[in-house]
């Protein structure tokens, strides 16, 4: 059967208002791009005739400038999930315009298979290559594009030249069955490969081949600084400690590292630290500087949703591809996030908290209780199954007005009860084997600016000192009610609440 090609321009107007989109791509490498960039020019021009146009949206994780960006500004988006870093998106979520589930990453898929979030109308597929019996191959990342394009009677691909058609290979397409019928996932090492290289689909299905050369709108880094340097550093030595008195074994365990400038200082720091053997990634994110440990030989192999590359370190890889093709596999983000697999490999998970409190509970997705920042990614999936799990961040945020930790965090992802270890430039507090009580003395004592310190103690002292988890309610978002009043933790009066 021919393929239809048709312009993104045509491809949106097939989207009609109220549709359910599902998009390929994750953080956002693999997004597709040039439909979404027309639609938004379609609900403008809707709005601007006083009708209703928004759709809501399905992604494996956060898209880029001409997914969220555009359409949020276009106000086109009426649902989104998961995960998302767009700065538009954040402002229109956090103005109440926008309705945004913020779901583990690895839930995504299944919860569209389970009928959670209503039937996909159209899938939107970047894909480097398509052929007429229906083989589809996708680009930068997995995502949910093979549960997307089972369930979407829709299908419209966008062949995206920035992407070479030999870079075939690197995915491995694999969606598993339902309860009752599932089976074990059966990866034992990270770099098994357990299905196919391409999603196979009836060619009906697809309803348009869109011709693009656009690339992927991945963030650029910060230089790392002495700060995340020194959390780099700090998570290093505790790997390193572990691994000298046998906790992590001799041959190590597969890594798995959350998106930003810590997470990717943390990775550059552990390549350089020798006195830790080279390893393997089990993750969901690639980022640039794994690419250049995986040149060096410090990591052995990446196993990941996506490379959330620069757009020149991911055309380093489609150059030597010969070099590449045995080091990487990107898998559909239900199989690189998949808790049974995490939990069997043994994966040293390594997230990034916006703040912690003194029990080890972390908020990494909520600016003081309400306001979305990004989402929770991966993380959950990670840090459940992991064999350690570890949150990093800077001890204090916005030039020392904000501790990173307090007493209580104002919106919990990650509980107490799953958290091993907790580090900041300031140091690492190791919670593993820990009550309560004495995580908060390793928390204060080891993580929170000098600065902050004595107010968490003098906190400590406002509590009955005794019971299982110390806390005096009156005064638990003290330090959060401070910031919203004069803008500044550290003028806190405890005093107020005795
Ligand atoms: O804002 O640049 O305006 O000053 O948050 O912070 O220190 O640059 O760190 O880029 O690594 O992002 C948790 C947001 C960290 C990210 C988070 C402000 C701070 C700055 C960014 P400015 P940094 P990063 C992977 C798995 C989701 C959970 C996860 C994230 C900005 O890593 O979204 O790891 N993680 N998922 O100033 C107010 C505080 C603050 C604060 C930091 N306490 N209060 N602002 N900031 N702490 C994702 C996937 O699964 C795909």
């Amino acid at each position: 059967m021919a393929l239809n090609y048709i312009s993104a321009a045509e491809a949106a107007s097939l989207i009609k208002d109220g549709y359910n989109i599902g998009l390929s791509g994750f953080t956002p490498a693999g997004t597709a791009k040039a439909v979404t960039a027309e639609l938004a020019k379609i609900a403008e021009s809707e709005h601007s005739k006083g009708n209703s146009f928004q759709v809501s949206i399905f992604t494996g994780a956060s898209t880029g400038e001409s997914c969220d960006g555009i359409l949020s500004r276009a106000k086109a988006i009426r649902y989104r999930a998961p995960y998302t870093t767009n700065t538009d998106f954040r402002k229109a979520v956090n103005n109440g315009e926008i309705a945004y589930n913020d779901i583990h990453l690895s839930q995504m898929a299944q919860e569209i298979r389970y009928g959670f979030m209503g039937k996909i109308d159209i899938a939107i597929i970047e894909a480097c290559e398509v052929t007429p019996d229906g083989k589809i191959y996708l680009t930068a990342a997995g995502g949910i594009s093979p549960t997307l394009c089972r369930l979407a009677p829709q299908i419209i691909v966008e062949l995206n030249a920035a992407h070479p058609k030999h870079s075939i290979g690197l995915h491995d397409v694999y969606e598993p069955k339902d309860p009752p019928y599932r089976r074990e996932i059966p990866i034992y090492k990270s770099s098994d490969r357990i299905g196919t290289t391409y999603i196979q689909v009836d060619p009906k299905k697809i309803v348009g081949v869109v011709e693009t050369d656009w690339k992927d709108e991945a963030r650029d880094f910060a230089e790392a600084d002495p700060i995340t340097e020194r959390i780099g550093q700090n998570v290093a030595d505790f790997l390193s400690a572990d691994l000298k008195r046998g906790i992590i074994p001799s041959t190590f365990l597969p890594l798995q590292s959350g998106v930003g400038n810590i997470a990717n200082a943390v990775l550059a720091a552990l390549g350089r630290d020798k006195s830790i053997p080279a390893f393997e990634m089990y993750t969901e994110v690639l980022q640039n500087a794994v690419i250049g440990l995986i040149r060096e030989g410090r990591v052995k192999f990446g196993s990941t949703c996506s490379l959330t590359l620069t757009n020149d370190c991911l055309q380093s890889i489609y150059d030597d591809m010969d070099f590449f093709r045995d080091k990487l596999v990107l898998r559909p983000s239900e199989i690189s996030n998949n808790p049974e697999v995490i939990r069997r490999l043994g994966v040293i998970s390594m997230n990034t908290a916006i703040e912690a409190d003194i029990y080890g509970n972390i908020n990494s997705t909520h600016i003081s209780g309400n306001k979305m920042m990004n989402g929770i990614g991966g993380s959950g999936d990670f840090t459940r199954g992991a064999y350690i799990s570890i949150f990093s961040c800077p001890s204090e945020a916005k030039a020392g007005k904000i501790s990173s930790i307090v007493p209580m965090v104002s919106h919990v992802d990650h509980s107490e009860h799953s958290v091993n270890v907790v580090i900041t430039e300031q140091g690492i507090a190791d919670l593993r084997g820990k009550s309560p009580k004495e995580r908060a003395q390793a928390i204060i004592e080891n993580c929170a600016h000098p600065d902050y310190k004595n107010i968490l103690w003098d906190y400590l002292k406002l509590t009955d000192g005794k019971s299982q988890t110390p806390q005096a309610l009156q005064a638990a978002f003290g330090m959060h009610v401070e910031l919203a009043k004069s803008g500044d933790m550290r003028n806190v009066n405890w005093g107020q609440y005795m």
